[in-house]
């Protein structure tokens, strides 16, 4: 065979990133349950995890941002719902970390009421992303967790962070064990690594999907408009945006 007759192999192939971020937002904080949340008008994806379980490791490899969200030194100390307004098309919602052992009983069930209330009270809630370390079996709190989201029937996904600490073999076996206790299928999880770069494009996959798949509960069709009159939710999203262009 001649130089001219060796196949070439194709480019390699690359593929499209999942999620593009434009524009990231961050809105502000919900510290109460009375307290403020921005105008709900778009869909809303929340991120539920116990303290230090790389939560805000996670947001950050899903932006590709290095400091969007504060990777702590000190756990448990965010104890508000943060919004992040993504490509105006979304919101990313970063619920506080629950289970920090090192403070008070009350401040440790505060998470509770605001938690339940930001879900059944957000309409336009399309999803929840639970983490769980892929080491550790669930605390109370996480199986509280886990029957709060089965009871309210939201669209879950469980992401299994730092996969990196353990071996390929001790991975995948302690995967395969995880899923078992919870009762889900392995296609359900998204394995994940903040420190690695992995399981960064399954999970922007995986959101997109669920944003795309549309309402898991009856959402408002009206909404109120910067002059505070109602319209109808898509007229008044398009005009807003509209807007923003000029
Ligand atoms: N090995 C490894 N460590 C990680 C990973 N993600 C986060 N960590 C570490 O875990 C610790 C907590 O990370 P954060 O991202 O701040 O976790 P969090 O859940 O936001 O924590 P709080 O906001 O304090 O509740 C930090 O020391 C991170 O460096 C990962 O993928 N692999
Ligand atoms: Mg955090």
């Amino acid at each position: 065979m001649t130089d001219a007759e060796v196949p070439k192999s194709p480019p390699a192939a690359t593929t499209p990133d999942p999620l593009v971020i434009r524009s990231l937002e961050f809105d502000g904080p919900m510290a109460t349950v009375d307290g403020w949340r921005p105008e709900p008008r778009l869909p809303e994806i929340a991120f539920a995890g116990r303290s230090n379980v790389g939560k805000s490791s996670l947001l950050n490899a899903l932006v590709r941002r290095k400091a969007f969200a504060r990777v702590s030194r000190t756990p448990g100390r965010t104890r508000e719902i943060n919004f992040f307004r993504v490509n105006e098309q979304f919101m990313l919602v970063d619920l506080p970390g629950y289970g920090y052992a090192k403070i008070s009983k009350e401040r440790k069930l505060a998470w509770r009421p605001l938690i339940a209330s930001y879900m059944r009270n957000s309409p336009y809630l399309r999803g929840v992303v639970q983490l769980l370390d892929v080491r550790h079996d669930p605390t109370e709190d996480d199986r509280v967790m886990l029957d709060f989201l089965a009871e309210l029937g939201v669209p879950t996904l469980l992401a299994l962070t730092k996969v990196d600490k353990l071996g390929r073999v001790a991975r995948a076996v302690r995967i395969t064990d995880l899923c078992a206790a919870y009762g889900v299928d392995e296609d359900q999880v998204i394995p994940f690594s903040a420190h690695e770069n992995i399981g960064r494009d399954e999970l922007a996959e995986a959101l997109t999907q669920l944003l795309n798949a549309g309402p898991w509960r009856e959402e408002p069709e009206y909404v109120p408009r910067a002059d505070g009159e109602l319209a109808p939710r898509a007229i008044a999203i398009e005009a807003e945006l509209e807007e923003n262009e000029d």
